[in-house]
């Protein structure tokens, strides 16, 4: 259960605490699961043949799993898990060491330190809320995927090329990265990330309960270089981030404008706020040289009191959580979560807030009133708005014009249609909807409670991800895919934009160290070594792979060696991965085509030890093994 829940569940309001139990409780009737000839035929649209490929990528988060998913959608078939933040047995992410470099070298002196006396390299944990493509001109472009890391305060870059993370950073001054987008335009450009949980600026024990000397950061992160470009100090604490399409604003949710560090004090005001970054006057205010360095990075004052043109605050009401950029380049959705209402802003009137200090509110253009539990809210393309009611357990339909000229006073209901959802949505997302191509065909609505829509596994149940067809003018249900921990979000992408290699190119920089370390040695990497090669206590061992084997069936070390093992995979075909697994030693990895794998390890079992390939790669697969002889110590 996410913190969502735990607050909504647990909120001491009247109205909520009420209709959090009812929803709980409701929502098992069977009736809203069947289907009509109707839905029958929209299933029809998600159903794929075998063999048939889908039009849209879904790139999902998994939360507390650490890593990120990929889906095929319509069919929501899990096509691949693309470890990033968590230790994976199968590829050896956090283990081999060209993963281990991605993972440690952006970590600060002090989480290093830390983590060393607790023999550790680096969190093998990791919470992965928001998983974002890198944009050109207000859509996907392709290039990389961008997510965050709220446990261990982290954000990682994943390369669309070859869909495997490439940069993990760990970022100063702020505590627990929640909210996290790419900006749209002109293009990324910034990654924008919230620090979620206030904390003392200089965190190191000589202020510790006295909240009123914590604050929370927004950064910056240029998203080529994977370095923090800025951040800045705000008023309140930051959730969820989104940038409009003019590559002016960023904007940020706050749940806890009070500063509260309980649940009651979190929940007091009856307004919360939106934070609106101005981006340029931010870049001037460094270049201008108003900022204080912390920990290396560049950070500006935009707290309410600082009286500078870095930000203004929207009031918003009863702890907004989720924000929206609306594909019309115009509205951003603030989601009123304790608010029944999403309230929307007018990017072309932000700016009179900051040129004339006009009344923040004058920004809000609408505020409909949707249901119980507002979460988060996606788009068709066509004009409308598809919101999730968490309490509810619904997803509501609302015409974003409507809205608007009923906020204006005229007698007009915005909404459109509800869908029962199977049970408390958070994230939705639709087809390419959060870019400026929005295509209004397919909605996921990402619920946190499965119940009793599948065979039971127990206490720990799945959640439940619906595919809702949004074609036509009533939303259809189509689909049930169950997950594990815990997709908070995802985004769909078509396919188009999409275009993996199938095989590595030998000069990847992903092996760089291995290449370097090769020349070093006088070996070529695609040849291999037929003799480890020793260097004190540190042994190297040059192989390659061409299916079905290894091209050493043997090698000798001494107990105690410090062994590194490189692999260059030769074989040249699509899917002819290879893996190289050392038993008894709790080593194994991945090798893909054409790509180099090493890991490093110290030999101090001595005896024979088989080393084989753990990717079933050809039909004599069980023959594809070697021998690893460590001679004892003192022999
Ligand atoms: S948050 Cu999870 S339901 Cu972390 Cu994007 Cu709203
Ligand atoms: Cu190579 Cu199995």
């Amino acid at each position: 259960m996410s913190e969502h829940d735990k607050n909504l569940n647990v909120t001491r309001r009247g109205l909520l605490g009420a209709t959090a139990t009812g929803a709980v409780l409701a929502g098992t009737g069977l009736g809203s699961t069947l289907m009509t000839a109707k839905e029958a035929s929209a299933a029809a649209k998600q159903h794929l043949e075998p063999g048939e490929l889908d039009e849209y990528y879904g790139f999902w988060s998994s939360g507390q799993t650490g890593e990120l998913r990929i889906l095929g959608v319509p069919s929501m078939r899990e096509l691949m898990r693309v470890p990033v933040f968590n230790r994976c047995s199968a590829t050896g992410w956090g283990q081999t060491n060209e993963s281990l470099k991605v993972l440690t070298e952006g970590l600060l002196p002090e989480t290093k330190e830390f983590l060393a006396k607790r023999g550790m390299k680096t969190y093998d944990n990791g919470d992965l809320h928001h998983p974002h493509m890198s944009f050109t001109d207000g859509t996907y472009d392709g290039r990389y995927l961008f997510m965050n890391d709220k446990a261990n305060t982290r954000v990682a870059r994943v390369r669309c090329d070859v869909m495997k993370c490439d940069k993990i950073i760990e970022i100063p001054n702020a505590h627990d990265i929640h909210g996290l987008r790419p900006q749209k335009y002109p293009r990324t450009g910034y990654v924008f990330a919230n620090g979620e949980h206030e904390a003392p600026l200089v965190n190191d024990g000589s202020v510790l309960d006295d909240p009123s000397q914590y604050v929370n950061i927004f950064t910056a992160i240029d998203g080529d270089t994977m370095e923090i470009a800025w951040q800045v100090i705000v008023s309140g604490n930051l959730d969820n981030t989104d940038c409009d399409y003019q590559g002016k604003y960023a904007f940020s949710t706050s749940y806890n404008s009070e500063m509260g560090m309980n649940l009651a004090e979190m929940t007091e005001s009856e307004m919360d706020h939106v934070v609106v970054f101005n981006l340029k006057e931010i870049e001037a205010g460094i270049a201008a040289g108003d900022y204080q360095e912390l920990n290396g990075v560049k950070v500006v004052d935009g707290r309410k009191e600082s009286g500078k043109n870095y930000t203004r605050y929207i009031p918003i009401p009863n702890s907004p959580h989720g924000v929206n950029a609306a594909p019309d380049k115009k509205h951003i959705m603030i989601n009123g979560k304790l608010s029944p209402t999403v309230s929307v802003i007018d990017v072309e009137k932000v700016d009179a807030l900051f040129s004339e200090n006009a009344d923040p509110r004058s920004a809000v253009v609408a505020e409909p009133q949707l249901g119980l539990g507002p979460l988060h809210t996606a788009f068709d393309g066509k004009g409308n708005a598809y919101t999730t009611l968490f309490l509810d357990s619904q997803v509501v339909k609302w015409n974003i014009d409507a809205a608007i000229r009923q906020y204006a006073g005229e007698d007009v209901d915005p909404i459109v249609d509800k869908v029962d959802v199977h049970y408390q949505p958070g994230h939705n997302s639709t087809s390419m909807g959060e870019t400026a191509e929005a295509d209004g065909k397919w909605l996921i609505s990402m619920n946190k409670f499965s119940k009793d829509r599948f065979l039971n596994t127990g206490p720990l149940k799945p959640e439940n991800e619906q595919l809702i067809d949004i074609s036509g003018d009533k939303m259809k249900v189509v689909h049930d895919g169950p997950t594990f921990a815990e997709p908070h979000d995802s985004i769909i992408v078509h396919r188009s934009k999409v275009n993996p290699v199938n095989v590595w190119d030998r000069n990847d920089p992903m092996w760089e160290d291995a290449r370097k370390q090769a020349e070093a040695d006088g070996v070529v990497l695609e040849d291999g070594a037929d003799e480890p090669i020793r260097d004190g206590n540190k042994v190297r061992v040059y192989m390659t792979s061409v299916a079905p084997t290894f091209s050493l069936e043997k090698f000798t070390v001494k107990q105690g060696d410090e062994v590194t093992i490189y692999i260059t995979n030769l074989d040249d075909v699509d899917d002819v991965t290879h893996g190289f697994c050392l038993s008894n030693f709790g080593i194994a990895f991945e090798i893909a085509p054409q790509a180099t794998a090493s890991v490093t390890f110290t030999a101090d079992r001595p005896g024979v030890h088989w080393f084989y390939c753990q990717w079933f790669c050809h039909a004599l697969h069980m023959e594809m093994r070697g021998r690893m002889l460590v001679e004892p110590q003192g022999a």
